[in-house]
């Protein structure tokens, strides 16, 4: 299949495609979450649920196999570096401490979980990752690679953190990326503006970029 996107046109093959749905968990979109303490706007990433909602429900139609991720630690913190420990704290959001919505950034706690509107379905993979890019200290490539994965399409959040540190580990390992531009998202949207041309720039550098109705035809 080939469909319109930046720089020029991106070529996949369905079964040897999966989407990615990054980190579209409540600590990131939602009022009370660890993106809100840190002093972020969450608006931007609200904007972005119908959008992503709706390439998730295209995948499916389409057998396109389906892996979600979370940001979140242990519960002892072991997974947690000391740096990302110390920062979080400093800026009101300390990660392990009680907030809003349970225990902060920390795996099984009501802000881990996935927005209800796109919960996982029998069949999807489910990662928990301690970093920002999803290959770090998870069986992700693993994953892929039992797939027989070549191609992943990309949305959540935030884009110049998280979906782009996966897109740049994804491009080292060989996969072919499409980040849909509409269906990701960053609280400042220059930021998500950005990270858009440093992906598409120089001929697909890190990949390729283009709107979810050019997939799914919505
Ligand atoms: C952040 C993420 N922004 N999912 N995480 O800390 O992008």
């Amino acid at each position: 299949m080939k469909i319109n996107a930046k720089p020029y046109e991106f070529e996949f093959d369905e079964k040897k495609t999966a989407l990615m749905v990054i980190d579209m968990q409540r600590d990131f979109c939602e009022h009370g979450g660890f993106g809100e303490m840190l002093g972020n706007d969450i608006s931007e990433v609200v904007n972005i649920i119908p959008t992503v909602k709706s390439v998730i429900d295209y995948c499916r139609e389409n057998n396109i196999l389906i892996i979600y991720t979370r940001e979140g630690h242990l519960p002892d913190l072991s997974d947690c570096p000391e740096s990302k420990l110390r920062r979080s704290k400093k800026q009101g959001a300390g990660i392990g401490d009680v907030g809003p919505m349970g225990r902060i950034m920390v795996r099984g706690e009501k802000g881990n979980a996935i927005l209800d509107e796109l919960a996982p379905q029998d069949g999807d993979y489910e990662i928990d990752k301690c970093g920002k890019g999803s290959f770090y200290k998870t069986d992700l490539e693993k994953i892929l690679r039992d797939n027989g994965i070549e191609s992943l399409i990309f949305t959540g959040v935030t884009t110049h953190v998280c979906v782009q540190t996966t897109i740049r580990e994804a491009n080292d390992r060989g996969f072919e990326c499409l980040m849909i531009e509409d269906a990701c998202a960053a609280y400042d949207r220059n930021d998500h503006l950005a990270s858009i041309k440093m992906i598409n720039q120089q001929g697909a550098i890190f990949g390729w970029t283009t709107p979810a109705e050019e997939l799914t035809g919505k």
